[in-house]
């Protein structure tokens, strides 16, 4: 089923309409440098990130479950939406906004049964096709990348420019980029109409990650939105 923009705005809660997609904060406590992990996630919500992706592999269930109770009391100080990777049991759990889920996790259109209409579904996607599948499927917004090769996911697929183009052409669901961005790589989506960038080592690998992320929103905001 292709759904336009309109019918998007039908079948969607009207609360999944306000969501800032721009500065969505993907962890990885790996990426971490200089501080401990909860006060990086602070800083980067101080700095302005707008979402918060907790993506914390090789943890066992105790600890990332201990994580994100942790992680929720900080994204609900500063009002924004607490995003949980892969494990909709701990979403639910601690009561988070929503899920994300990868191509090889469980499909979308069981994770959408399980969460209910109310959770946010993002899907990650690397082709038109896989877009698709994900709206049909329940998705609220999509990932799409690895953009560029990046350190922090060496066996990502790149997605290109021309395949990014497609997708927004005919995808009206929010769309986020992920992989390899940063200040200098944020010009090239300039007239492409994402509404948000997915980012970890760009905010949480830096020495000082408030004003890593306060001018990646400005980057953002000076290149990617239209200010007509
Ligand atoms: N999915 C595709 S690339 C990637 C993920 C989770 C890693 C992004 O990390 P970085 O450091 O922002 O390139
Ligand atoms: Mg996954």
């Amino acid at each position: 089923m292709i759904c336009t923009a309109m019918d998007y705005l039908m079948i969607n809660n009207r609360h999944k309409m306000n969501i800032d997609y721009s500065l969505y904060l993907v962890t990885d406590r790996h990426a971490v440098r200089n501080s401990d992990f909860i006060t990086a996630i602070q800083n980067a919500l101080i700095g302005g990130c707008t979402m918060v992706q907790l993506r914390e592999k090789d943890t066992s269930g105790y600890d990332f479950y201990t994580l994100a109770v942790q992680v929720k009391k900080l994204t609900d100080h500063y009002h924004v939406p607490l995003i949980i990777n892969d494990r909709i049991d701990i979403a639910l759990a601690v009561n988070a906004a929503g899920v994300h889920i990868g191509q090889h996790d469980m499909p979308a259109i069981i994770a959408r049964k399980l969460l209910g209409k109310d959770k946010l579904l993002g899907v990650s996607v690397t082709s038109v096709k896989q877009a698709q599948a994900a709206m049909a499927d329940g998705a609220d917004y999509i990932g799409v990348g690895a953009m560029f090769p990046t350190n922090t996911k060496k066996d990502a697929c790149i997605v290109t420019m021309a395949e990014l183009r497609k997708i927004r052409a005919v995808i009206p669901l929010p769309i986020v980029i992920i992989g390899g961005i940063d200040i200098d790589t944020i010009p090239f989506f300039q007239d492409i109409g994402i509404n948000g960038l997915a980012l970890i080592s760009a905010i949480l690998s830096q020495p000082d990650i408030r004003q890593s992320a306060a001018t990646l929103k400005q980057q953002f905001i000076k290149c990617c939105i239209n200010n007509e």
